[in-house]
């Protein structure tokens, strides 16, 4: 601000403070703003500002401050693909601060399918609530002092999300934001605020890289952890070695020395875990860990004081330990698959069972969106289609006592997924689809079919369906192939648009559409091919008086002649599932087989065939779930069993050797269906 009665002003500006306060004599100016160009990083600075009022020169006194260091910023990790696994560049990103659109990181990096991991550590100035915003285009995951902020890992455009956490003036925090484009623009910005910051990008002098450990694992703060965890934690920059501080007392642990009984000893790199035993239930327990360099004048980089409260029930499994390094799910959770190579240690050949445990795509190998508690879950696909039942054991090291402090129920988490397709009551189908849409030149949707040969047509009374978008679609179809591309003609209602006609007249070609507004299920619809080749839809309100969609005329597209015939449905949002029900459905022509056949075409979609559920322990005591269809509950669902049923067949429940679970028939295996079902959260409690 200039100075009272001040006419201009002049400006001394350097490094060295006895020049600015002696300099005399540069140029005076009318403005209050000053520009010194780029400056040195972490250095003092100093300037003075003159005032001239046309009598008296004020000389006014010297401030200073003082630039960022050169760690400024973060560590910015860019890998190929949208997983964050095929690492190919690392680099120091002064703030998170990008806005690629249709262009990339780098030129070592495609404008799409890329992903990025920055760390650092972030430094508080007051002790606030501070707010956290990203701005991504597309998927976004923020950490803050190891708990997550933002969880958003989804494909969209520019979209801001945020999440808050206490800080304290000071204070450095670890920092982990995770980021995936798909296609199209590419967005990744990190903004802040607090009551006494205005939300602006977080600063460069803010941003240090990771020197401190960061990422806890059990993630700071987190509740009903399992009486044996195995705490992990992130490396810092220069680290060669950690020191490891555990006990209850969070003073003793935050000023704990290498003389004190907290310290644990010091770990490796690379052995970034410690096993503190078992533990106490419903208990905090607080950890540091050091990052030390000998070599480095600034170790040991002291790390923050981390807690954590064991749960007041025996934890058998959260799912939360697993990794895709040394504690991979299925080495704990034997399937059908197995793992390693035959003739080497550590080889399983799979139990003779149709389960599958376990995501490779996931940075775990664990379920990490579908989850009950914490992060993590166990994915569990089954197929029976062969004479199987698919069951997953794990062998169990602790708990091992199912009586310690008078437990008397195992409780499991569990999710299934709708069926895909499924006839209930006799003339009813219920499908359930995700998909994009139908349309374009490639279809995603699901199929249930017959084969045609030659002329023929297919009525549907379509009861509902459901408004994932107005988009959707639930309708009658003949199609060339199951291929994506593959041409066809549908007659399908929408929840927004009507009736819809449409086709696609060549392989992998544009598709085509009219429709009639003011339509919504229920509502009947047909498709008839001719001997000729035409396919003409319609649509009525009572299976009797039948309309073709205005301005439309029968198509011809020329198919083999031999087709698929059946329902159709797509819920026109990928990894949204719609329903749809239908009913009066009727064939003519020459059809087979009898039996429908369905399934996801142009993307994968869950869908689970009924089989019955259960738990067995020590391979042979078996508990089913009461319910035949508990495959097909797509809602996080528990399931109580009273332990007395397992020592009814004989088990003692003061040594259990195994669990199990396992879906269809273990004493009498029956060809049965497949499908995917999600478990959690399993846990021994006093139940009364
Ligand atoms: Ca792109
Ligand atoms: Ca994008
Ligand atoms: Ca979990």
């Amino acid at each position: 601000m200039a100075g009272l009665g001040s006419k201009s002003h002049t400006v001394y500006f350097g490094d060295n403070f006895d020049d600015v306060t002696n300099a005399v004599g540069n140029p005076s100016r009318a403005n209050t703003i000053y520009d010194p160009g780029p400056l040195e990083f972490n250095k003092t600075y100093y300037w003075r500002v003159d005032e001239f009022d046309i009598f008296n020169t004020h000389k006014g006194d010297v401030w200073s401050f003082t630039t960022a260091g050169p760690g400024g910023g973060v560590k910015g990790n860019y890998y190929r693909g949208t997983d964050l696994r095929d690492l190919v560049l690392t680099r120091t990103d002064p703030q998170i601060n990008f806005s690629w659109g249709g262009g990339s990181p780098d030129p070592l990096i495609n404008v799409d399918l890329f992903s990025a991991r920055w760390t650092g550590e972030v430094e508080a100035a007051f002790t606030e609530t501070y707010t956290f915003y990203t701005m991504s285009d597309d998927g976004v995951r923020l950490w803050v002092d190891g708990q997550q902020l933002i969880d958003d890992w989804n494909d969209h455009g520019d979209i801001e999300n945020r999440g808050k956490i206490d800080l304290v003036a000071g204070n450095t925090y670890s920092l982990v934001l995770e980021y995936y484009e798909n296609v199209g623009g590419a967005t990744a910005q990190l903004r802040w605020s607090s009551p006494s910051t205005p939300k602006a990008l977080i600063p460069q002098a803010a941003l240090t890289l990771p020197v401190k450990s960061g990422s806890p694992h059990p993630p700071n703060g987190a509740v009903d952890v399992k009486q044996t965890p195995i705490l992990k934690w992130s490396v810092g920059e220069d680290a060669v070695s950690h020191q490891v501080y555990f006990g209850t007392d969070q003073d003793a642990i935050r000023n704990a020395d290498t003389g004190s009984t907290e310290y644990k000893g010091t770990k490796a790199l690379g052995s970034e875990s410690y096993d503190p035993g078992e533990l106490e239930w419903n208990t905090t327990y607080y950890w540091r860990v050091d990052e030390v360099n000998d070599v480095n004048p600034d170790s040991p980089w002291v790390g923050n004081v981390w807690s954590f409260t064991t749960a007041n029930f025996l934890v058998v499994d959260d799912f939360e330990d697993y990794d895709a390094g040394e504690n991979q799910i299925w080495y704990a959770w034997h399937d059908g698959l197995g793992y390693g190579t035959p003739g080497t240690p550590d080889y399983f050949a799979g139990n003779g069972t149709g389960a599958a445990v376990g995501d490779e795509t996931t940075p775990s190998y664990t379920e990490e969106t579908i989850v009950h508690g914490g992060n993590q879950s166990m994915p569990l696909s089954y197929n029976n289609n062969i004479l199987k039942y698919s069951e997953s054991e794990l062998t169990l090291t602790y708990p091992r006592d199912w009586t310690e402090k008078d437990v008397n129920t195992l409780t499991i988490w569990f999710r299934g997924n709708l069926a895909g397709f499924v006839e209930e009551p006799a003339g009813t189908y219920t499908m359930t689809a995700s998909g994009t849409d139908i349309w374009d030149t490639a279809d995603e949707f699901r199929y249930a079919f017959k084969q045609l040969s030659g002329a023929g047509t297919i009525t549907a009374q379509v009861l509902s369906v459901e408004n994932t978008n107005g988009w959707a679609k639930a309708g009658v179809m003949i199609r060339e192939t199951l291929e994506p591309g593959s041409k066809h003609a549908f007659m399908d209602i929408t929840p927004g648009y009507g009736a819809s006609s449409q086709v696609r007249n060549t392989t992998d070609g544009t598709s085509f559409q009219m429709s009639q507004t003011g339509i919504t299920a229920p509502y009947w619809v047909k498709l008839e091919r001719n001997a000729a080749g035409y396919f003409t839809g319609y649509y009525s309100a009572d299976g009797v008086t039948w309309l073709q969609v205005q301005d439309t005329t029968p198509v011809l597209i020329s198919m083999s002649q031999n087709v698929y015939i059946g329902l159709a449905v797509t819920s026109h949002s990928a990894g949204v599932t719609c329903k749809a029900e239908f009913s009066n459905v009727k064939i003519t022509g020459s059809v087979s087989p009898p039996m429908w056949t369905h399934q996801a075409i142009g993307a994968t979609m869950p869908s689970n065939d009924p089989e019955p559920m259960y738990v067995a322990l020590n391979g042979s005591a078996v508990v089913y779930h009461d319910n035949p269809d508990a495959a097909q509950i797509d809602t996080w669902t528990k399931w109580n069993i009273d332990l007395q049923a397992f020592a009814d067949q004989g088990v003692n429940l003061t040594n259990v050797n195994t669990i199990a679970i396992g879906l269809g028939d273990k004493k009498n295996p029956q060809t049965g269906g497949s499908g995917t079902m999600y478990f959690d959260d399993i846990q021994l409690r006093f139940d009364r």
